[in-house]
C-alpha cells in the first residue's frame, strides 16, 4: 500500500543537449504515455503535472578556455540556470518534485536547485545516483565532451564547469555525501578522481556478491536523520539493456528488474526520498515502450506501489495540503 499521500509535482525536462545522440528530448511524453502521472495518482497521491519546460534563451556560457571541449555548452549553461530555477521553487513550494528527462545533464540543475533548497531549510542532502556511470567526467578528462557525463563533478564542484549556473548561488555537495549504485563503466580520469574525493562507489560486482538490501540499508542507516533530504537520480542504464534498450548509453551487465524495483521499495519504506530524476529515457530507441513502462513501475514502486501491505516510514510522504 502507499504511505501517506504526497503532493508530487512532475516536470518535464525535454533535454538533450548533453546526451551524445539524439532522442531523449522525447522522454518527458514517453513517461506520461506510459501512465507514469495516473499511476502516481492511482497510488493516492496528489499529484500536478507542470508539463514541460519551454528551451530557454541561449546565454554566453563563459566557460574557462579548458572546457572548450564540452559540446553544447552555452545551451546546457541556459538550461541549468532555468531548471535549477525551477527545482528550487518546485522545492521550496513543497512536495516532492520529480523530473523527467531528458539527459543527465539536467541534473546539474535539479540537484543544485535542490541543494540550494536544502540549504534555505536547514536540510542535510545526500544524492543517491543510480546508474551505470559515475558521471563524474571534467572537461579535462571527458573522453566525448558530452556534458552528461559530467553532472556529479559540476555538483561537486569543478571550477571548470561552475560556471554553468551563471550567478545563481552555487551549494556544492560534498563527493562524501553522493553514492553511485550500479556502475559498470568508469573511465581512467573519473576512476582516479573517485577515489581521490571519497564518492561512496557501489559498482555491480558489490550488487552480485552481496545483493541490494544489504548494500542499500548500510547506506539509508548511515544517512539516515529527521533532517535528510534523499535525492535519487535514477538514470535507464542502471537497468541491464535487456530490460531497458531506450537508452543512448546501454552498458552490459545492469540491473535486474526485481533488484530495480527493490532499490525503490527499500528506497520508499525508508522516507528519506525528497526528489526525484528520472533520466536518460531515450524513445527513439526503445522496443514497443518497455523502457518506458519498466520506468513507470519502478516509480510506482519509489511511491508505494506494493503487493502486500507493509509499514512504511515516511516521513516526506506528508499530507501538505
Ligand atoms: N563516461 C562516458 C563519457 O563521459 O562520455 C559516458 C557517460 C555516459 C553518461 C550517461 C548518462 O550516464
Ligand atoms: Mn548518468
Ligand atoms: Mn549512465
Ligand atoms: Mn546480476
Amino acid at each position: 500500500t502507499p504511505g501517506r499521500p504526497t503532493h508530487l509535482s512532475l516536470l518535464g525536462i525535454p533535454l538533450e543537449l548533453g546526451a551524445g545522440e539524439p532522442g531523449a528530448i522525447m522522454g518527458p511524453a514517453a513517461l506520461r504515455t506510459a501512465g507514469l502521472p495516473g499511476l502516481l495518482a492511482g497510488l493516492g497521491h496528489h499529484v500536478v503535472d507542470h508539463g514541460d519546460m519551454a528551451p530557454p534563451a541561449p546565454v554566453a556560457a563563459s566557460l574557462p578556455a579548458a572546457a572548450a571541449a564540452c559540446r553544447n555548452a552555452g545551451g546546457i549553461a541556459a538550461w541549468t540556470r532555468a531548471i535549477h530555477d525551477r527545482a528550487f521553487a518546485l522545492a521550496q513550494g513543497g512536495g516532492v518534485p520529480i523530473f523527467l528527462g531528458g539527459d543527465h545533464s539536467l541534473s546539474m540543475g535539479t540537484v543544485s536547485g535542490i541543494a540550494r533548497h536544502c540549504r534555505a531549510a536547514g536540510r542535510k542532502l545526500v544524492v543517491l545516483w543510480i546508474d551505470a556511470h559515475a558521471d563524474f567526467n571534467t572537461p579535462a578528462t571527458s573522453p566525448s565532451g558530452n556534458m552528461h557525463g559530467m553532472s556529479t563533478a559540476f555538483l561537486c564542484g569543478d571550477p571548470t564547469l561552475r560556471p554553468l549556473l551563471g550567478d545563481r548561488p552555487f551549494v556544492p555537495v560534498a563527493p562524501v555525501d553522493i553514492h553511485l549504485l550500479g556502475l559498470r563503466s568508469v573511465d581512467a580520469g573519473e576512476r582516479q578522481a573517485l577515489a581521490a574525493h571519497g564518492v561512496n562507489r557501489i559498482d555491480m560486482r558489490l550488487i552480485d556478491a552481496f545483493g541490494v538490501p544489504a548494500l542499500l540499508q548500510r547506506i539509508l542507516a548511515d544517512i539516515d536523520g529527521p533532517d535528510t533530504h534523499l535525492h535519487v537520480s535514477l538514470d535507464v542504464d542502471f537497468l541491464d539493456p535487456s530490460l531497458a534498450p531506450g537508452v543512448g548509453t546501454t552498458v552490459p551487465g545492469g540491473a535486474s528488474d526485481r533488484e530495480a524495483h527493490l532499490v525503490m521499495e527499500m528506497l520508499h519504506d525508508s522516507g528519506l526520498v525528497g526528489s526525484l530524476d528520472v533520466v536518460e529515457l531515450n524513445p527513439f530507441l526503445d522496443e514497443r515502450g518497455k523502457s518506458a513502462r519498466l520506468l513507470t513501475e519502478l516509480t510506482g514502486s519509489l511511491f508505494g506501489s506494493s503487493v502486500v501491505e507493509r509499514p512504511a516510514r515516511t516521513p516526506h510522504l506528508q499530507e501538505t495540503a
